[in-house]
């Protein structure tokens, strides 16, 4: 996959040299490449904004640097581009694995109060263009967002994650704990400063520990994530499902009425 990034501050992608992403660079599983805004600038200021037309606070990045910009970027080529902004589409795993599947994306990062409307209209009619959030809160610009996203984005290639099992198990990708996030996890040694791993895990029962992990995932969700709790498909409770969500009093789905 071919990654490009266009932002005022390419510094901020330093981490991409690292771990996961850095060996995945080193192998060409990805090609990602860096690029600074200002360089298709023309002034001896290197401008890239200006004042909102309307009034307001703070500034708007203008349209022909990045008009500029995107054109030698892409050249003939038709990558997905991705434009981070608070006022986007939710990113999330289902958007991460989408995205995943592309074999070119061009990220353009705001700072300010965003880029000029007009730059998303021209490529939009040209490539496939997503405004994309990464969460409720407002951030000074879209290159953090823009990490989360190539994290996100470039553990699901092929090859990338040393076990591909670890993939399929996270917190809400598609399988069998959809829309549960996960239990807690333990190690070595069996007890630590006298807390004990519990002992439904040393047992080798793998039955008896996937219903305790499943158990554990409701748990968990049902504290920190009640809304995806309140979400679930009652299809895909079973009956020892319904009972633990009964104890933690919560009620499920017309099908629970009837037992
Ligand atoms: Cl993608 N950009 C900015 N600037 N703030 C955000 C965001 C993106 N997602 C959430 N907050």
């Amino acid at each position: 996959m071919r990654l490009d990034i266009v932002s005022i501050f390419p510094e901020y992608f330093a981490p991409l040299d690292v771990s996961l992403i850095g060996k995945a660079r080193e192998r060409g599983t990805l090609d990602v490449r860096v690029h600074q805004l200002r360089d298709w600038t023309h002034d001896v200021h290197k401008t890239v904004d200006d004042t909102p037309y309307g009034g307001g606070p703070g500034m708007v990045m203008k349209p022909e640097v990045w008009g500029e910009a995107i054109d030698a970027v892409i050249g003939d080529g038709a990558p997905r581009m991705i434009v981070p902004t608070p006022s986007g589409r939710p990113f999330t795993q289902e958007l991460a694995q989408e995205l995943a599947g592309e074999p070119w994306l061009l990220f353009a990062c705001g700072r300010y109060e965003g880029i000029d409307s007009r730059v998303m209209a021209e490529y939009g009619a040209r490539l496939r263009v997503d405004e994309v959030s990464i969460g409720d809160y407002v951030l000074a610009g879209g290159e953090v967002a823009v990490l989360v996203m190539v994290e996100a984005i470039g553990r699901l290639l092929p090859g990338v994650l040393g076990n591909a099992q670890s993939a399929v198990d996270d917190s809400f990708a598609p399988g069998s704990m959809r829309n549960l996030v996960e239990g807690p996890v333990y190690t070595k040694p069996p007890v630590w400063r006298g807390h004990e791993v519990p002992a439904v895990l040393l047992s080798g029962h793998h039955g008896k520990v996937a219903r305790w992990r499943r158990d554990e995932a409701l748990r968990r969700t049902m504290r920190n994530r009640p809304e995806l709790v309140a979400a679930l498909d009652p299809e895909t409770l079973d009956k020892h499902d319904r009972r633990l969500l009964e104890e933690l009093s919560f009620r499920v789905g017309p099908e629970d009425m009837a037992n």
